[in-house]
């Protein structure tokens, strides 16, 4: 077992330690969910729970609220903005979170590394430990954040979610890599906060297999994009309750052209029961996500403990 593998299936105790965490904030302004990479489709995921859960929320990636965040918002300097960011070092979240504070902003800061800059530069810091061997791929630290995001939202995380996480990528791993042999387009599927979530299972396969993914809201795909799919495509879908009809017949469509199909609370090729209404599907299929990219990449014999061109943390001069 290497490493990457190794800390997706350890992370779960660091759920536990996480869970419970008095982080909730409350307040009228804007959220505006700001990472980079991971961090970015993180904020995402979260900035629509947030408007479920009531709030009013964004998400932007870091270089583009730094440089122009009156295009996401033209009150940007009266927002709450909740910077992302694993290392708590990335150029551009780190910058974005100083420019919006000297702007008048209050910025939280969600991380794993309570030293950092990005730490040292918030109104409020959300931190949590994280796996000591986590390597350059980001998972155990991934699912933290958005665990800390969600409390920090108001939404309650059952202890009952750490073992429905921990059953979906235990039951998608004995699956695997026979259900996706052969393929080598993955395309990831989400509606509302799942599309957050899909954007990062397509990453993550991504950078650790190499391999070409895209990810859209279900409903997107028929605009387009389905003129890819063949026998060589593998459909990741995040099934929604409130579209799930409409879902399955994209899936059926899917199918008939070819695809194979992982359908997370549906119908596929493969069905997998998410234990979890929408409000936590997000954090209970993330670590099922990451172990599909680690089984992806050993199947095509790729290392993902230093993937091509990556680094843990992108600093820019
Ligand atoms: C985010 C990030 C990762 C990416 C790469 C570089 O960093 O962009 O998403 O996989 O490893 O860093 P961070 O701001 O969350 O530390």
């Amino acid at each position: 077992m290497n490493t990457t593998e190794k800390v997706i299936f350890e992370q779960f105790p660091y759920w536990e330690k996480a869970i419970g965490a008095n982080v909730k904030t409350s307040g009228e302004e804007l959220l505006v969910f700001v990472g980079c990479g991971t961090s970015y489709n993180l904020a995402l995921s979260l900035a629509a729970y947030a408007n479920m859960a009531g709030r009013r929320a964004i998400a932007a990636p870091g270089a583009e609220w730094l440089n122009r965040p009156s295009a996401f918002w033209p009150e940007w300097r009266k927002t709450h903005i909740v910077a992302l960011s694993r290392s708590g070092e990335t150029t551009e979240t780190v910058a974005a979170a100083k420019a919006s504070r000297a702007a008048g902003a209050f910025v939280t800061a969600i991380t794993v590394e309570a030293e950092s800059a990005l730490a040292k530069n918030c109104d409020r810091l959300i931190a949590a430990a994280t796996h000591p061997d986590e390597g350059i791929v980001m998972t155990v630290s991934a699912s933290l954040m958005v665990l800390l995001g969600l409390q920090m939202i108001g939404q309650e995380i059952p202890a009952s979610l750490v073992s429905s996480a921990r059953r979906l990528a235990d039951a998608l791993d004995a699956a695997l890599p026979k259900i996706i042999e052969d393929r080598s387009h993955f395309v990831f599927l989400g509606s509302g906060p799942l599309f957050g979530v899909a954007l990062e299972g397509a990453l993550k396969l991504m950078e650790m297999s190499q391999i070409m993914t895209q990810a859209f809201h279900p409903l997107e795909y028929r605009h387009g994009p389905i003129s890819l799919v063949d026998g060589q495509t593998a459909a990741i879908m995040l099934y929604s309750s409130h579209q799930k009809e409409a879902e399955i017949k994209l899936v059926e469509e899917l199918r008939d052209k070819g695809a194979v199909v992982i359908g997370f609370g549906g119908p596929g090729d493969i069905e997998f029961a998410v234990d979890a209404g929408l409000s936590l599907a997000g954090l209970a299929v993330l670590p099922a996500l990451q172990i599909l990219g680690e089984r992806a990449a050993q199947a095509r014999g790729i290392e993902t403990v230093s993937p091509r061109h990556l680094t843990k943390v992108v600093t820019l001069a």
